[in-house]
C-alpha cells in the first residue's frame, strides 16, 4: 500500500484571515473549449470558479467541469513529490536522486538491449499543458528511441494523416466555420458532451442554437439519441461502422446530380476523376441498406450540403476510431471540397492562430509510413506507432523487444484497447517511469512517479486547440498560485532528466528555453506578430495586456496561400485510400443472431479516465451504467438496473444494465475510462465508483488498416 505521508505539506504559508481577495483570470485547460474562468483566491485557498463573461470567444459559459479545478488542486492523492517503489510501498525521495535513479535505468536497458528497447506512451492532458507540448519530446531525443506511442492512435490520427496527405502538413485540420455556417452535419460527434472535439468551442449549445436561430439547421448522424441529437433538427440512427458507406454515397450523389462546384480552389485540386470512379458504385441505395439511413434521405444530405450558402460537413470519435477512421476523414473533406465548402465562411476552415500558423511549408509537416512496427507491421507515423501495437511490444520476445517505458500523462491501463493486455504487458516491463500526478491504473505499474505541478501552478496558452478554434483567438494566463516549494514542472522535468540521460551518455544537453521563451519567440513570428511587422505587434508582453483573451476575429479563407513548397496542390486521390475503398466494397456488417455492437459514451461530468477523483464530479446518477434498448432487454432475458455480462473476443466484464430508449437496436453503450478498483491505485474518490473498463472488451486487433488507428467503437459483444 501507498505510504500516505508522502504529500508533505506545501502550503505557501498564507494566513487566509488576512490575505486579500484575488481575482485571476485564465482558461480552463480540462477539455479542448478552452473557456475563459475566473478564479477567486485568498492567500492559498480557491473562494469560487466562474466563468469569465469578458472572454470574448468563451462569453462566460462554463460546463461542470471547471468547478473540479478545485478538486484537483486540493486533492489529497494529487503527488507532489517523487516517489520510488520500494517492494509493495513507495519512498518519496529527492528530484536529484529521482533523476539519477530514471536516467541510469533507461541508459541501463538501452546499453543492454539497444536504443529502441525504451519506449514512451503519452497521453492526452499532455496536449492540453503548454510545458509539455513544448518540451515534451526532449527527453526522447535525449534517449534516441523510435519507439512513441501515444493517445493520438486512439483518437484522431485520422484526422491528421488526411491533412498530411491531402493539405501537406499533419496539423492543417479545417474546423467548421460554425458561427457562420446555414447547415451542419454532425457525424459521430456528441459536443453537447464532449464540449467539441477538433473544434475548439466554447459555449457550443448557444452556438449551435444560433444556427437555427438564422434560419439554419444542423443534423446528427449517431447510433444514439445524444444529447446533441435532442436539440438537433434531425437525428439518423446509423449502423456503427456503416459510415463509410453513407459518405461514399454522398459524394456519388454530388456527381450524380451535377452539384459539383470547387470555386475558387478549382486549380489546386489533384484527382477529382478518380474520385468520381471510386465514388459510381456507392448508389444510394446499396448504402442505405447498409447504413439503414433511407436512399432519399441520403441524397437529400447531398443536396444540403451542396445547396445551402455556407454549409459544412464535420466528423468526430465515432468516425474517427472506427475501422474505416481514415477513409471516413477522407471522405468528409471531398464533401466539403466537392459541395463548395472548403475554405469558405461558414464552410471548413483553417485557422489563422497566433502561435504555430500552419501553412503546408511550416517545418514538422509529418510522415507516414516510412516504417513499420515489428510485431504487426502497423505504420508510422510523424514518430510514432499506433498504440494498437504497444502491448505486442513489449509482450513479443526477440530483437527489439521493449523493455522499459515511460509514461507521460497518460493512462493505457484504462485507455487503449484491450486493457487486459496491457496490464500484462506493463507488469512485464524491467523498468517504468511515470510523469504523472496520481498513482492510478497505469502508473501503479511504475518503478518511479515524477509529479508535476498542478495545472494552477504554472502559466498556460492553448498551442493546440487556438489552432482548432472556430474563431482565431489567444490567450496567455499566469499562474494563479507560486509554484510550491520543491515542486516541478513538467517541462522542468522533462529538461532535468534529458540532462541526467545526456550526461550518462557522455553527450552535452543544452535545456530547452521556458515554454514562455519559446512562446514569445513564435508569437513575434506568427501572423500577427511583431517580427513581421503586423499591426497588433503581438509579443507576449503585448499578449499579457489582454488578461480575458485577445480576439482575432472570425476564420478566414486562406488557399491557395497558404499551400506552397513542395505541396502547392491539394490531393484529392490518395493511393492507399482509392485501395481501401476496394476493401469497403467487400465489407460485411452483418452480426450473428446474438451480437450485439459495442459502443462508448461521453458524459459532461467526466473527463476519460482521469477525473472521477473530484468528489462533485462523480455525485449524483451512476454515468457507467451499460446502455441497452428496452427491447433488446427483454429479448436478452435481462432486467433494467439488474447485473449484465458483456464478452467480446478479448475480454469479459460484469456491470450493470440500464434501459435505454435512445439507442438503435442491437446497439449497446459503455463509456471508459471507469474501473478504479485495481489493487495498488490510489484514487480515493474514485475508488467509490462501480464502474467497469470498458476497454477490456475493446480489441487491440481491430483497428482502420489504413492508419492503425484504434477501432474503439463498433466492437461485437454478447450479452448475458
Ligand atoms: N473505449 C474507449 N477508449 C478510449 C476512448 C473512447 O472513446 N472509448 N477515447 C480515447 C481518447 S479520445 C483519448 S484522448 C484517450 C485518453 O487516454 P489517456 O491519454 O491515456 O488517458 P487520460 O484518461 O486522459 O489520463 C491522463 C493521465 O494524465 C495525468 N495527468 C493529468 N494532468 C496532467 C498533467 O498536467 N501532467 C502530467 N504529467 N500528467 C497529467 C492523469 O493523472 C492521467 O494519468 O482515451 C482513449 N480511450
Ligand atoms: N465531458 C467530456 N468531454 C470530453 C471528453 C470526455 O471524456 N468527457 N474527452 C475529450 C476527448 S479526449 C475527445 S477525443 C473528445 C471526443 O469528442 P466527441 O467525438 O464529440 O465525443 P463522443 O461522445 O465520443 O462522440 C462520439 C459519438 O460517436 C457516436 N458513434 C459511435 N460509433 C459510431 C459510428 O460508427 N458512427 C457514427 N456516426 N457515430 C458513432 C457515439 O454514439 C457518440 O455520440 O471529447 C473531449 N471532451
Ligand atoms: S467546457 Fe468545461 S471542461 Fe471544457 S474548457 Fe469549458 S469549462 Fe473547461
Ligand atoms: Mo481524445
Amino acid at each position: 500500500m501507498p505510504d500516505t505521508s508522502l504529500n508533505a505539506e506545501t502550503s505557501t504559508a498564507a494566513n487566509t484571515a488576512t490575505d486579500k481577495l484575488k481575482s485571476h483570470f485564465r482558461a480552463c485547460h480540462l477539455c479542448e473549449a478552452i473557456c475563459g474562468i475566473e478564479i477567486k483566491t485568498k492567500g492559498d485557498k480557491i473562494i469560487s470558479i466562474r466563468g469569465d463573461k469578458a472572454d470574448p470567444f468563451s462569453r462566460g459559459h462554463i460546463c461542470p467541469k471547471a468547478t473540479a479545478l478545485q478538486d484537483l488542486h486540493e486533492d489529497p492523492n494529487r503527488l507532489k513529490f517523487p516517489i520510488k517503489r520500494v517492494g509493495d510501498t513507495w519512498q518519496q525521495i529527492s528530484w536529484a536522486e529521482a533523476y539519477a535513479f530514471t536516467a541510469e535505468k533507461l541508459v541501463g536497458i538501452q546499453d543492454h538491449y539497444g536504443k529502441d528497447s525504451i519506449a514512451f506512451f503519452a497521453g492526452n492532458p499532455g496536449v492540453h499543458n503548454y510545458g509539455t507540448m513544448t518540451h515534451g519530446k526532449q527527453l526522447r531525443k535525449a534517449l534516441g528511441t523510435k519507439m512513441h506511442f501515444s493517445a493520438t492512435s486512439l483518437d484522431q490520427l485520422p484526422h491528421m494523416l488526411v491533412a498530411l496527405e491531402m493539405y501537406g502538413h499533419q496539423y492543417m485540420v479545417p474546423v467548421p466555420d460554425i458561427d457562420h455556417t446555414n447547415y451542419m452535419m454532425i457525424i459521430g460527434g456528441n459536443p453537447l458532451a464532449s464540449n467539441g472535439s477538433m473544434m475548439t468551442v466554447p459555449d457550443v449549445k448557444k452556438r449551435l442554437k444560433a444556427i437555427q436561430e438564422r434560419g439554419g439547421q444542423f443534423v446528427v448522424i449517431d447510433p444514439r439519441r445524444t444529447e446533441t441529437a435532442a436539440i438537433a433538427n434531425t437525428h439518423h440512427f446509423i449502423k456503427p461502422s456503416s459510415d463509410a458507406f453513407l459518405l461514399m454515397a454522398m459524394i456519388h450523389t454530388l456527381f450524380d446530380e451535377n452539384l459539383v462546384k470547387t470555386g475558387h480552389i478549382s486549380e489546386m485540386l489533384v484527382g477529382l476523376d478518380d474520385v468520381k470512379r471510386a465514388a459510381e458504385p456507392f448508389t444510394p441505395d446499396m448504402a442505405a441498406q447498409q447504413t439503414g439511413i433511407d436512399a432519399d434521405t441520403i441524397r437529400a444530405f447531398a443536396r444540403d450540403l451542396a445547396m445551402t450558402d455556407g454549409a459544412v460537413c464535420y466528423g468526430r470519435m465515432g468516425v474517427s476510431t472506427q475501422s474505416y477512421g481514415t477513409l471516413c476523414q477522407w471522405a468528409i473533406q471531398i464533401l466539403n471540397i466537392l459541395a463548395g465548402n472548403f475554405d469558405v465562411q461558414g464552410g471548413a476552415m483553417v485557422s489563422t492562430p497566433a502561435f504555430a500558423n500552419v501553412t503546408s511549408s511550416t517545418s514538422g509537416a509529418g510522415y507516414f509510413a516510412t516504417w513499420h512496427s515489428r510485431v504487426s507491421g502497423l505504420p508510422v507515423f510523424s514518430g510514432e506507432l499506433p498504440t494498437a501495437a504497444f502491448a505486442e511490444e513489449i509482450l513479443t520476445p526477440g530483437d527489439g523487444q521493449v523493455k522499459g517505458l515511460v509514461t507521460i500523462a497518460g493512462n493505457p491501463a484504462l485507455s487503449a484497447p484491450n486493457s487486459g493486455q496491457i496490464d500484462k504487458a506493463l507488469a512485464n516491463l524491467d523498468f517504468m517511469v511515470s510523469i504523472d500526478v496520481y498513482i492510478n491504473e497505469t502508473t501503479a505499474h511504475a518503478d518511479i512517479i515524477l509529479p508535476p505541478t498542478g495545472p494552477l501552478e504554472h502559466d498556460h496558452y492553448d498551442i493546440s486547440f487556438n489552432r482548432l478554434a472556430v474563431r482565431n483567438t489567444a490567450r496567455y494566463n499566469e499562474p494563479v498560485f507560486d509554484k510550491p516549494d520543491g515542486t516541478r514542472h513538467d517541462w522542468e522535468i522533462m529538461n532535468a532528466l534529458s540532462e541526467a540521460v545526456a550526461e550518462l551518455k557522455g553527450v552535452a544537453y543544452k535545456p530547452l528555453a521556458p515554454p514562455s521563451e519559446l512562446l514569445d519567440m513564435g508569437l513575434q513570428h506568427g501572423p500577427y506578430g511583431k517580427a513581421l511587422g503586423a499591426k497588433l505587434a503581438l509579443d507576449l508582453a503585448e499578449l499579457k495586456k489582454y488578461p480575458h483573451g485577445l480576439d482575432l476575429g472570425p476564420l478566414k479563407p486562406s488557399f491557395p496561400d497558404r499551400l506552397g513548397g513542395v505541396h502547392s496542390q491539394i490531393i484529392l486521390n490518395i493511393d492507399f485510400l482509392m485501395n481501401d475503398i476496394k476493401r469497403l466494397q467487400t465489407e460485411d456488417l452483418r452480426l450473428e443472431d446474438d451480437e450485439f455492437i459495442l459502443i462508448g459514451r461521453r458524459h459532461v461530468r467526466s473527463n476519460n479516465s482521469w477525473m472521477h477523483n473530484s468528489p462533485r464530479l462523480v455525485k449524483g446518477p451512476p454515468r457507467w451504467h451499460l446502455h441497452m434498448h428496452p427491447d433488446d432487454i427483454k429479448n436478452c432475458s435481462l432486467k433494467d438496473q439488474g447485473p449484465v455480462t458483456i464478452k467480446s473476443r478479448v475480454g469479459q466484464v460484469e456491470t450493470t444494465v440500464s434501459a435505454c430508449n435512445d439507442l438503435m437496436l442491437g446497439v449497446v453503450s459503455l463509456p471508459h475510462g471507469w474501473g478504479h478498483r485495481k489493487k495498488g491505485v490510489k484514487l480515493d474518490v474514485a475508488a467509490t465508483q462501480d464502474g467497469v473498463n470498458c476497454n477490456i472488451l475493446t480489441d487491440d486487433k481491430a483497428y482502420d488498416p489504413i492508419s492503425g488507428n484504434a477501432a474503439l467503437n463498433g466492437i461485437r459483444v454478447k450479452v448475458s
